[in-house]
């Protein structure tokens, strides 16, 4: 195992709130009257990219306005606004990380295994998620960073893995992703990278066909699991369970 690489909304943190409600800020502040409930985003989350998610649902609600020639440029224009409601909402350490996210990000920092990001979200958003946890200097940790702004193609399409996996200079059995929905599963599994599960509560009905594992959350000492997890030492995963899961040593503690 050479790498790891994360997915960001819902995995690295639990996002998907905090986009949901970013969105109906844009709606009311643009004087559009829609309105995204939980479980109409749960639908809509299919559509990864939020440029993506708000064509599919004019086309859903007007498909003759959604075809219009001004489209794309009104697209944009509520996206920059939802975008900036959302770096508000979760900048400053507005949105804690998931359990256990920091600590193996360290753990594999210690151990000189690279680590990655993974995302279909916009830049900007990862600055505001990521800068209270890991300082203003985050980037430095990460030893390859594929977003929206790098690669147009989005999950489930394998693009964003395989560009992360092109910047490392590695093979995808080399290395284990994490992903929080159906969506990014099917990216990382069609690109060929072992992945591990964290859904959240919008993707907890995802079907996670082909998992390496899948999991509450990737626990901490101090939020240790509920329950034990075939081949962890601990109620919390770690470089050594990773890496037994990684060579396909699922049910073999040490
Ligand atoms: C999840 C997404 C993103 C976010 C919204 O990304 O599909 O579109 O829902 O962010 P990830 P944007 O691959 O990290 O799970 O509005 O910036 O797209
Ligand atoms: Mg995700």
């Amino acid at each position: 195992m050479k790498a790891l690489i994360f997915d960001v909304d819902g995995t690295l943190a639990d996002t998907e709130t905090a986009h949901r409600e970013a969105f109906n800020a844009a709606f009311a502040e643009v004087g559009l009257d829609w309105f995204w409930d939980e479980a109409l985003y749960t639908r809509l989350l299919k559509v990864a990219g939020g440029k993506e998610r708000l064509m599919h649902y004019w086309r859903m609600v007007d498909l003759e306005e959604a075809s219009g020639s001004k489209v794309k440029e009104v697209i944009d224009a509520v996206h920059a606004v939802k975008t900036r409601h959302y770096t508000e909402r979760v900048g400053g350490g507005g949105l804690p990380l998931r359990p256990g996210i920091a600590r193996l990000i360290d753990e594999a920092a210690e151990a000189g295994i690279p680590v990655a990001i993974a995302t279909t979200t916009t830049p900007a958003n990862l600055d505001a998620l990521l800068q209270a946890p890991f300082g203003k200097s985050w980037r430095k940790r990460f030893a390859a960073i594929c977003d929206a702004g790098t690669t147009q193609v989005k999950k489930p399409a394998p693009d964003v893995y395989l560009a992360v996996l092109q910047q490392l200079g590695l093979k995808a059995d080399d290395c284990i992703a994490f992903e929080d929905s159906a969506n990014g599963l099917r990216a990382a599994q069609t690109a060929g990278i072992s992945t591990i599960v964290t859904p959240t509560a919008y993707t907890a009905l995802d079907d996670f066909d082909g998992a390496l594992v899948v999991l509450p959350h990737l626990g901490d000492p101090e939020q240790p699991m509920q329950q034990h997890v075939p081949g962890a030492d601990h109620r919390w995963v770690d470089l050594a369970a990773l890496r037994r899961w990684h060579r396909g040593q699922l049910f073999e503690a040490a």
